[in-house]
């Protein structure tokens, strides 16, 4: 177990902890953070605390020393988690993914691209030019995706506005072939100067935009700043533009005439009750809500056309699997964190459904996954209590009476469909529901007005964009089928402070991030299990009795004596198909043994085969 470090620092597992309770958790939390040690593992998956300075832990020595070694081996690290999901997927050939969570500021973004960075480091050794090409673009992506889908908060300097599935596709070498980067919901009510403009037009340059592209992406931006600052005023009942210089240079940027940029700004196109189709003017108020929209949607539409224009650069081209073997992935996925401002938007509700849909699935995969095997295969197990966030989930999505679909047919009904009614329509699905508070129009000042902007934009979106937080099940079930690791991110201190760790703050996010069920559930469970075929087919050379083939009735026999010969009975449970193994400690005392005899192995077989034996 992480020997290396001294108790001065704590634990480093949180599973050796003498009891697991919050007070122990907090205490073990705040002393690792005061010392420096800002990574603490629960079994597989680690737990981060923002450190707000710059660590020296991230060179090339680290990555050297967690290259290829098992978990336990060195201090907790994102490394050791980057390694392990690479190992998986390497040795087993399995789907892996890593799922980072936290809230807004806790450090989601900077934890993925230094697992993206490790995985860099560590692949390719021969140096080929076509896979560092492919590296090359995934990691110079990172600065063009933040340039256009981040911006400051006053939660975090460089929120992600937008979530990141990042896919790295290997070859069965373990180099990376190619990428896939979904992207979903950009939040684009901010723009960014973070970046330096040298910084993301080399970014660009490397990843392959021609020079046509990067101006059509200028022009974009410049219609955008252009639109998003233009007004109305109303006139003798109809509603003009102030100021048509701007009109002019919008329609000049976008190559159309200044007619058709008015025409779209205060008209909409309506079908009347006998089929038809007239044009109908906006309101100032409407036009504004119009602008606002149309704004966004031109600036999602260039995000998402950048993102499928790195995708093209690096999807994997030309892969046989016949020729190159299986074609393995490994997915990081960084959402935007959990978020509440003093007035939260249709974007913040999207955000925070998104996290409680993450933690569900950590839910359902940790928690109740591990349960449930358990029980399937016959190993004695303890129940664990644990708060289910379904009910939350459940009041956001329910079908005809959850929050999205109130919002859905409210926007069947724009214009006739005010705040109170919309409200009045909740309070009746929803009052009864134990997480749900009333609200009412005029109870707080920003709320006015408010639902009627939302449902608009809501509309439009709905109506012509499809946003893309409705993909977000997809998302879902892109990891669903993977071999999950997890990377739990704690914000230490509103104030982007290195020395302040706040206790009830941190207190709050280990509770609802489930970090003590975690540990429980741990604790008390199997770090690895694997199918008797599968352990025997591995191990079997480790044993007098199994190799080259066992003569005991049972693979499960077979796996007992090869247990048995290496002395770790006590630390095994036997299931019905599997064994499962309580510490890793004991699989890596069988790895080792097994890496040394492979050697031994192929010369003897290599004999054989020239007839010498
Ligand atoms: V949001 O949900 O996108 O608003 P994140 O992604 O969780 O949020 P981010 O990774 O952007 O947070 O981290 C916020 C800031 O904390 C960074 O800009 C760094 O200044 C700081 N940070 C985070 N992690 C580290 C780290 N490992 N080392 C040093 C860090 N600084
Ligand atoms: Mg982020």
């Amino acid at each position: 177990m992480a020997v290396l470090e001294g108790l001065e620092f704590g634990k480093s597992d949180f599973v050796l902890l003498d009891e697991v309770n919050i007070e122990q958790f907090m205490e073990n939390l705040k002393l690792r953070f005061e010392k420096a040690r800002i990574y603490t593992f629960i079994g597989e998956g680690v737990v981060s605390v923002n450190p707000y300075k710059q660590m020296d832990i991230y060179g090339k020595e680290e990555i050297n020393a967690y290259r290829g070694r098992e978990l336990y081996e060195n201090p907790p690290h994102l490394y050791a988690v980057a390694d392990a999901a690479y190992k998986a997927m390497k040795r087993r050939a399995k789907d892996t993914c890593i799922v980072v969570s936290g809230e807004s500021g806790a450090g989601k973004t900077e934890a993925s691209k230094y697992i993206m960075q490790y995985i860099a480091a560590i692949t390719n050794p021969s140096q080929r030019a076509e896979v560092e090409s492919v590296k090359n673009v995934l990691l110079k992506s990172n600065c063009v995706l933040e340039a256009f889908g981040n911006a400051k908060t006053n939660r975090n300097d460089n929120s992600s506005r937008f979530g990141k599935y990042m896919d790295i596709n290997f070859n069965f070498n373990g180099d990376p072939t190619g990428g896939h980067i979904n992207n979903y919901l950009l939040e684009k009510t901010s723009n960014n100067d973070r970046y330096s403009h040298n910084a993301v037009l080399s970014a660009l340059n490397v990843i392959g935009f021609s020079e046509e592209e990067i101006h059509s992406i200028y022009r974009i931006l410049g219609t955008i700043l252009i639109l998003g600052n233009l007004q109305f005023e109303t006139d003798r009942e109809s509603v003009l533009v102030v100021g048509m210089g701007d009109v002019s240079h919008i329609a000049e940027l976008t190559s159309t005439e200044p007619d058709n940029v008015t025409k779209s700004l205060l008209y909409r196109t309506v079908a009347t009750g006998g089929g038809e189709v007239i044009e109908k003017g906006h309101s100032e108020k409407e036009a504004c809500f119009g602008r606002d929209a149309f704004t966004k949607a031109l600036y999602e539409r260039l995000f998402g056309w950048i993102v499928g224009r790195i995708n093209a650069v690096i999807e994997v081209k030309d892969y046989n699997p016949v020729l190159h073997g299986k074609n393995t992935v490994i997915g990081v996925l960084d959402i935007y964190g959990f978020e509440i401002f003093d007035n939260n938007s249709f974007e913040q509700f999207c955000i925070n459904y998104c996290n409680e849909k993450l933690q569900q699935l950590f839910i359902q995969l940790i928690l109740c996954q591990e349960q449930d095997e358990y029980r399937r295969e016959g190993i004695i197990w303890q129940h664990i209590d644990y708060f289910n966030n379904q009910i939350i989930v459940d009041l956001v999505e329910q079908p005809h009476k959850g929050i999205i679909s109130v919002l859905d047919e409210a926007c069947l009904s724009v214009g006739k469909v005010t705040d109170t009614v919309c409200l009045e329509s909740m309070d009746v699905k929803l009052g009864q529901h134990p997480h749900y508070t009333s609200r009412k129009v005029g109870q707080n000042s920003t709320a006015s007005n408010r639902i009627n902007y939302i449902l608009f934009s809501l509309a439009m979106q709905l109506t012509q964009l499809h946003p893309s937080f409705l993909f977000f099940p997809i998302a879902v079930s892109l990891y669903n089928h993977r071999e999950p690791y997890y990377v739990r991110c704690i914000k230490p201190n509103d104030i982007k402070s290195p020395a302040l760790f706040d206790d009830a703050r941190c207190q709050h996010q280990v509770a609802y991030l489930g970090l003590l069920e975690n540990v429980r559930v741990r604790r008390a469970g199997f770090a690895c299990r694997q199918a008797y075929t599968r352990f025997l087919q591995r191990y079997k050379m480790t044993c007098e009795n199994t190799w080259p083939n066992h003569l005991m009735g049972t693979d499960r026999e077979a796996v007992e004596a090869i247990v048995t010969q290496h002395g770790f009975q006590d630390d095994v449970a036997y299931g019905h198909t599997m064994l499962f193994v309580r510490t890793p400690k004991s699989l890596f005392t069988l790895e080792q043994e097994r890496a040394a005899l492979v050697p031994v192995l192929v010369l003897f077989l290599q004999k054989v085969w020239r007839g010498a034996l």
